[in-house]
């Protein structure tokens, strides 16, 4: 059934094509865009399912806005949008989500807003959202942020940055900072089973080098591993070799323009396994299985905004660089490339990941995954309503 939208004619068109590469086994669906074409829209998405109705949500955070899209069989709808005053926006907002406070809801974390601090959206049981500033200053242009169970307890506690501080879960969505604040310079940081402990590390990364906090099981961090690179890059983690020790992808931009795949040890230590070509700036990542072989690929936002480049994952480190799908960008301020995020959810349930693109000012692209379906088969796809 078409959802009742001005934009049912465009959705039409545009899913009567794919985006299907010769020689490739993988197969999308021309994008279907959700959310308003704005300035100052959407940097940064998360895909999660807020309410624990089986279907994927996506919450969006901009320089000073919060958007919640609700998944209802297939058809994502913005339910909510909180903004805040401008005042002082960070140049590179981040979010983090999980149940803080074990109702069930999912919660959310995000720098936004005037003044800069960590913002607390706690979920209600109408579906609302309400904030509570935490009172932890951020860093103004790379604030960063991560929820993750550091110390075994059931809770999600927050982990924040500068200086990168470990707070842990009082039990009501309550957090108190442990151990020693870790000063240390650094662009980024990650969450993930580095160290092989089976809790949950902490790996920052800059210029130069990533750097890996061994979680000693309490939360408490100690430097236990470095890996050289070559320039400033953006780190994500993933098992590319189904070992259970989160693997490196990292993106190197000008003037390397890779993808640097890089295979963890488990002691803390990296190596190269392989460089992914990507001809222009690679901005973000993600990564997840798109053609179900059992072996995670890597996706990869480039700089112009307008292309993402999905590279299927041999399972051993190395990747078969492959199609670039095209972003619709149209309409004013179209043409002024930011640094999208790119993120993969099954949104439709069918199975199979899909690929989702915050433009910035365009909205979120979806692109619905349809590797191993017959182009004859015809079913309805992913509808939005703005
Ligand atoms: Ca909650
Ligand atoms: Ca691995
Ligand atoms: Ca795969
Ligand atoms: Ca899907």
């Amino acid at each position: 059934m078409w959802s009742v939208s001005s934009l049912g004619v465009a959705i039409c068109a545009l899913v009567s094509a794919e985006q299907s590469f010769s020689g490739f086994p993988i197969r999308f669906a021309n994008p279907v865009l959700v959310g308003e074409p704005q300035v100052l829209g959407v940097a940064q998405m998360v895909p999660v399912d807020l309410d624990a109705d089986g279907a994927v949500d996506i919450v969006g955070v901009g320089s000073n806005v919060l958007q919640i899209y609700r998944n209802r069989g297939g058809t994502l709808r913005r339910v909510h949008s909180l903004t805040l005053p401008p005042g002082a926006i960070p140049f590179d907002p981040q979010l983090a989500t999980a149940d803080v406070d074990s109702n069930g809801l999912v919660d959310v974390v995000a720098v936004m807003g005037g003044g800069i601090h960590y913002q607390l959206f706690r979920q209600q049981t109408d579906g609302t959202f309400l904030r509570e500033d935490l009172g932890i200053p951020a860093e103004f242009y790379f604030p960063k942020v991560a929820l993750a169970d550091v110390n075994a307890d059931g809770l999600a506690d927050l982990v924040t940055s500068d200086p990168l501080i470990v707070h842990l879960n009082q039990g009501a969505g309550e957090f108190a900072a442990i151990g020693e604040p870790v000063v240390e310079t650094f662009t980024h940081f990650r969450v993930g089973q580095v160290s092989g402990t089976g809790h949950p590390d902490i790996v920052t990364s800059a210029s130069g080098q990533v750097l890996v906090h061994e979680n000693q099981g309490t939360g408490l961090l100690a430097l236990s591993g470095t890996h050289s690179v070559p320039i400033l890059t953006r780190t994500d983690l993933a098992d590319f070799n189904a070992d259970g020790i989160d693997d490196l992808v990292q993106t190197e931009p000008v003037p390397l323009h890779h993808v640097r795949v890089s295979l963890g040890d488990g002691q803390g230590g990296f190596a190269t396994s392989d460089l992914i070509d990507t001809g222009i700036r690679p901005e973000r990542t993600t990564a997840g299985d798109l053609d179900n072989d059992g072996w995670v690929d890597v996706i990869a936002a480039l700089g112009d905004a307008r292309t993402v480049l999905l590279s299927l994952g041999g399972g051993d480190g190395t990747f078969v660089p492959g199609p670039q799908l095209a972003v619709p960008l149209a309409g004013p301020g179209a043409a002024v490339p930011f640094i999208p995020d790119v993120d993969v959810a099954d949104m439709d349930g069918d199975g199979r990941l899909d690929v989702m693109v915050a433009t910035y000012n365009q909205g979120i692209a979806i692109f619905r995954n349809r590797t191993g379906v017959s182009p004859r088969f015809k079913d309805n796809p992913l509808q939005t309503v703005r």
